[in-house]
């Protein structure tokens, strides 16, 4: 349990975001967090308590009574989630033509697939045919590697919802979009809407409805806010449904894999898990229900983060590669496999990092990924993703600056871990575990004599109840990894110097999202009015001192195209408006300073001329 001293500094640090008008016009999705905001300059150990604090913000229960934000634990998200559940149940004791469809870009794609696959599992077990289908914007590839841009076209989502249900006549669809913002989704959300007879729609996303992005969607004739205003309409009657309880700014400004990518798995797990043990065993989807199963996400938590030490050990090992150009391995079992796959690509949206510098890789590969479009391999090299293209592309190289962390639970084959864990010895003596095993059925002995005191092993009362109750607790060691892999691929940039204050300042602006976030990046850091800022942005980003017309009228989404062809975007506008030099001056000037952080410090603070 958290002590008094820091119940008080996490209670009063969200009254300051929770406060009208902080960071206004944002919305606490791109707010940058009162918790964070040295975390630049934090060690390891800091790092990891701060990201725990900001977590915690998820499960914080309402604060005042007549609070402007509704918290997860809030009686309205509460009644929503039964109804929502009580939808579930519904399909699953009649499922003849009916699907259950979670959608989203990014993060929010690859959880909508992660608990798609889950939940068809469970299905399996109770010898019943699949009823969920994912779709992630850009498809399959995107659950590997970032494809941002097909997040900003509405028709295209509608055109895929609109494949994905052919035949069905009842579909429930579930659109995630953390920040109520992506345009994708909001064509799969109008689609849904205008077709009411086949299709309940719901909305998962962590802004209040007055939050979600009202700016023009190019080529569509409706905002993000306008398709929640019409569902709001109809949440009377029952024929959509928003689920939206804010859960804090994020610990790196805007990233929403972070606390958006945790409340989504929380939030639909719970939900899911209730219209399940509903249709199976007859248990009842009550107010009590819901508030036991938030709790016991809210106690992984607890017991995650009591591994402080532990996990800042490993959060520093792999800083440390990363300082030295070398690289971090996650070699994961099952899903906690796919969430080392999914952390290690967020990497690259995230930090502008290099594809390489993290990566994921799982037993069996594709075949135990389960993926619609099946081996991706042949896509190219960041598509290989087993255990075995890891021994035969990655081993060979790797060295004492690699840090190679194994993921794994006490269902997995140890004999397996073993045999790995023997060969990447041989090579780094920098491997770490991440394991989980629950009381009465624990590791054998000898995982310390592989990893020595490498391991963060973390030991789980078993759940009491039926076989799918032992899918909670692989649901919760999956929340207990996410947490313990992003402070790891988190905290590792950060002490790499990738991140200013507690902004991720390097991104690249590959959809109108991160365009948005760029320009308000430099309106904030240099005081500039917001067409100077895009202006400097354009220009960096075009690598050129003087704007065209062209390039200066044109479309936005032809710049987020551009964007992928140009480093340092952002940095160099930055320098630029700081010190009124050109664009090549700037990156002469980057380029002398290697670590970005430093870079935009010295800038603005005007130590480096
Ligand atoms: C965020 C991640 C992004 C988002 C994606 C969807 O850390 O890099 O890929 O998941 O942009 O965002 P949203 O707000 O629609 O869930």
């Amino acid at each position: 349990m958290p002590g008094q001293q820091e119940q008080h500094s996490r209670s009063r640090a969200a009254q300051e975001w929770e406060s009208p008008g902080y960071e206004s016009p944002l919305p606490v999705t791109e707010q940058s967090n009162p918790l964070s905001r040295d975390i630049d300059r934090a060690g390891p150990g800091q790092i990891v308590r701060v990201l725990q604090e900001c977590d915690a913000e998820v499960f914080q229960g309402d604060l005042e009574p007549d609070s402007q934000y509704k918290r997860l634990y809030s009686e309205s998200v509460v009644q929503t989630l039964k109804k929502v559940a009580e939808r579930v149940n519904a399909i699953l004791k009649d499922p003849e033509d009916c699907l259950i469809v979670l959608s989203g870009c990014g993060t929010s794609g690859r959880i909508a697939f992660l608990l798609s696959n889950t939940f068809n599992r469970i299905l399996a077990r109770h010898q019943q045919r699949p009823v969920y289908s994912y779709i992630i914007a850009g498809g399959d590839r995107a659950l590997l590697t970032s494809q941002e841009a097909p997040e900003d076209s509405p028709s295209l989502g509608a055109q895929v919802l609109k494949e994905t249900c052919v035949g069905k006549k009842n579909v429930l669809f579930i659109g995630i979009t953390c920040g109520l913002s992506a345009p994708f989704v909001a064509g799969q959300l109008d689609f849904c809407l205008n077709n009411l007879d086949t299709f309940t729609p719901v909305l998962v996303g962590f802004n209040p409805a007055h939050m979600a992005r009202n700016e023009p969607i190019h080529g569509w004739p409706h905002t993000f806010r306008q398709v929640t205003e019409r569902m709001l309409d109809m949440l009377e009657t029952q024929r959509a449904f928003i689920l939206n309880p804010v859960v804090g700014p994020e610990a790196i400004s805007g990233s929403s894999r972070m606390k958006g990518g945790t409340a989504t798995k929380v939030l639909l797990e719970s939900l899911l898990l209730l219209g399940h043990r509903a249709a199976h065993t007859h248990r009842e989807i009550n107010h009590q229900a819901i508030l036991d199963c938030i709790r016991a996400y809210e106690r992984v938590h607890e017991i995650t983060y009591s591994k402080i030490e532990d996990l800042a050990g490993v959060v520093g090992k792999a800083g440390m590669s990363l300082q030295k150009q070398g690289h971090v391995y996650y070699l994961g079992w099952r899903t906690l496999g796919v969430m080392g796959i999914i952390d290690a690509s967020e990497c690259v949206p995230t930090f502008g990092a290099d594809p390489w510098d993290i990566r994921g890789f799982m037993s069996g590969g594709f075949s135990e990924m389960n993926n619609k479009d099946g081996n991706l391999s042949s896509l190219g090299p960041e598509f290989s993703i087993d255990h075995k293209d890891f021994m035969d592309n990655i081993l060979p190289s790797l060295g004492e600056h690699d840090t190679v962390i194994f993921i794994f639970t006490v269902d997995d084959d140890f004999g397996d871990v073993e045999k790995l864990a023997d060969q990447v010895k041989l090579k780094t003596s920098n491997v770490q575990a991440i394991c989980h095993e629950h009381r009465g059925h624990s590791f054998p002995t000898k995982v310390n004599d592989i990893f020595l005191s490498n391991i963060l092993k973390i030991n789980w009362i078993p759940p009491a109840g039926d076989a799918d109750d032992s899918f909670f607790m692989r649901l919760q060691w999956e929340l207990s990894t996410k947490w313990m892999l992003n402070a790891i691929s988190t905290g590792a940039h950060i002490l790499k110097g990738k991140v200013y204050k507690n902004y991720m300042i390097d991104l690249k602006v590959t959809n109108s999202k991160l365009y948005r976030r760029a320009i308000g990046i430099l309106q904030r850091f240099t005081g500039c009015s917001w067409m100077q800022g895009e202006r400097a942005l354009l220009k960096a980003l075009y690598r050129v001192e003087e704007l065209s017309e062209e390039m200066a009228t044109a479309d936005v989404s032809r710049h987020t195209r551009a964007a992928n062809m140009s480093d340092r975007v952002v940095p160099t506008a930055l320098v630029v408006l700081q010190t009124g030099c050109s664009v090549s001056q700037a990156q002469a000037q980057l380029s002398e300073c290697p670590v970005i952080r430093d870079a935009v410090e010295a800038c603005l603070t005007s130590v480096c001329h």
